[in-house]
């Protein structure tokens, strides 16, 4: 849903802008780095990106699902890095207070959220818990007016940057599965939480990843998101869903500008005395490349829209990741084709993308997560 156009269009021409003129120019730095620069992190302050998703009663800008997704296509034309440093913020990090957080949570947390004086994080996988989300260990023990927590959360996107964490943590041991998961809002200083080393990735050079480690880490009481225990998997499971939307948007966003520049450096470059862009073989390439681009950006559209209509769309987000993600590693493969030597030597920034886009067939539940998301889905309609 689009609630004003003209707001809308004037946000999209923002984002637009500031992509070409101040993200772009910046990803080799980014790239040799390992850094966002600091002018560029308050710029995105400056235009909302931290708040794209909280509601306006908190300071953000409130977007719709079809509206987010429209400016992840915009923001995205670009390195992916630059996506993930708000990406916690206004996805993953926040969406469990907002969904399933007490009004107190909502008003201390959501509005320095929004201004982007705080960074979210979603501290849920574990060096044993990957896939199978719902077999966590960090342990959250009641004593008295706090929970003590012991685990170690790993690959956490954004904790070097991070002020607060949505924690999942099992609360009751007895039960084994998502029923004894609980999840918590932690303030990112407190005592007895420390980081690991910053993960050497293949690639989104610029996000940061590490393990976070909890020993005996007082967390109040007050901060169960929604003040009850046993509900966490669920809100992570609800937050995942909107979560692939998002990144299915991402790999849509990243795809147009890969085939953009495959098509470019395919019109300029010659060989056997004319474009190469005017060969089939290669024109074969580029339509494969526009077609699944095209039928990625339709469906998560769609999955968006039914969204906002109030529909569960828990398979079709999971269909959108799914198909998103392998679409974008389809096209950079591609690109990288197109640009023959060119796409293998780092000048480019083609190798830097196939690298890149690696990822989003792996975080927030990977391919294979997806197919079991579907088909269950699928049976449960069926039945
Ligand atoms: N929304 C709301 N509730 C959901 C839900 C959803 N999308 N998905 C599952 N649940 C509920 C189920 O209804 C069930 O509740 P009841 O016990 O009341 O029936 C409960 O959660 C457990 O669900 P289920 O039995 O399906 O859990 P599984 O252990 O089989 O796990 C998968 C399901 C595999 C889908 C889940 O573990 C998953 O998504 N894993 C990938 C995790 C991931 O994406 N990690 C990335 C890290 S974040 S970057």
């Amino acid at each position: 849903m689009i609630r004003d156009t003209e707001t809308m269009n004037g946000l999209l021409d923002s984002v637009r802008r500031f992509v070409r003129e101040r993200l772009a120019p910046a990803e080799e730095v980014v790239a040799e780095t390992d850094q966002i620069p600091a002018d560029i992190v308050h710029d995105m302050k400056q235009l909302g990106l931290f708040g794209l998703t909280i509601p306006e009663a908190y300071g953000g800008l409130g977007l719709t699902m079809e509206e987010e997704a429209l400016v992840m296509f915009e923001l995205c034309e670009t390195a992916p890095a630059f996506r993930s440093l708000i990406g916690t913020t206004v996805g993953i990090g926040s969406q469990g207070i907002l969904m399933d957080g007490t009004a107190e949570q909502k008003d201390r947390w959501l509005p320095p959220l929004a201004r982007g004086d705080l960074i979210a994080s979603f501290a849920l996988t574990e060096p044993e818990s990957g896939s199978d989300a719902a077999s966590i260990r960090t342990r959250a023990r009641r004593d008295g007016e706090h929970y003590v927590v012991d685990g170690t959360k790993r690959f956490i996107t954004n904790a070097p940057e991070a002020g607060m964490f949505t924690l999942m943590a099992r609360t009751d041991p007895a039960q084994k599965g998502a029923s004894g998961i609980t999840a918590f809002i932690v303030d990112a200083k407190t005592p007895g939480i420390s980081l690991g080393r910053i993960d050497r990735k293949m690639g989104q050079k610029g996000a940061h990843t590490c393990d976070v480690v909890f020993d005996g880490v007082r967390v109040p009481a007050a901060n169960v998101i929604g003040g009850v225990e046993g509900r966490g998997f669920k809100t992570a499971m609800k937050v995942l869903d909107k979560g692939r939307i998002h990144i299915a948007a991402v790999c849509v966003g990243v795809a147009e500008r890969l085939l953009r520049d495959t098509l470019r450096y395919a019109m300029e470059r010659k060989q056997f005395g004319q474009p190469i862009a005017e060969f089939q073989l290669v024109q074969a390439m580029l339509a494969d490349s526009r077609t699944e681009l095209y039928a990625a950006r339709t469906m998560v559209l769609d999955a968006a829209r039914r969204r906002d209509a109030g529909e569960d769309v828990s398979t079709e987000a999971a269909c959108c990741k799914y198909y998103a993600s392998e679409m974008v590693g389809r096209v950079a493969d591609r690109a990288v084709q197109i640009h023959g030597g060119a796409g293998y030597v780092a000048d480019h920034g083609i190798e830097r993308y196939y690298r890149d886009v690696r990822l989003f067939r792996i975080y927030e539940g990977t391919s294979q997560i997806q197919q079991i998301v579907i088909a269950r889905g699928m049976v449960r309609q069926a039945s």
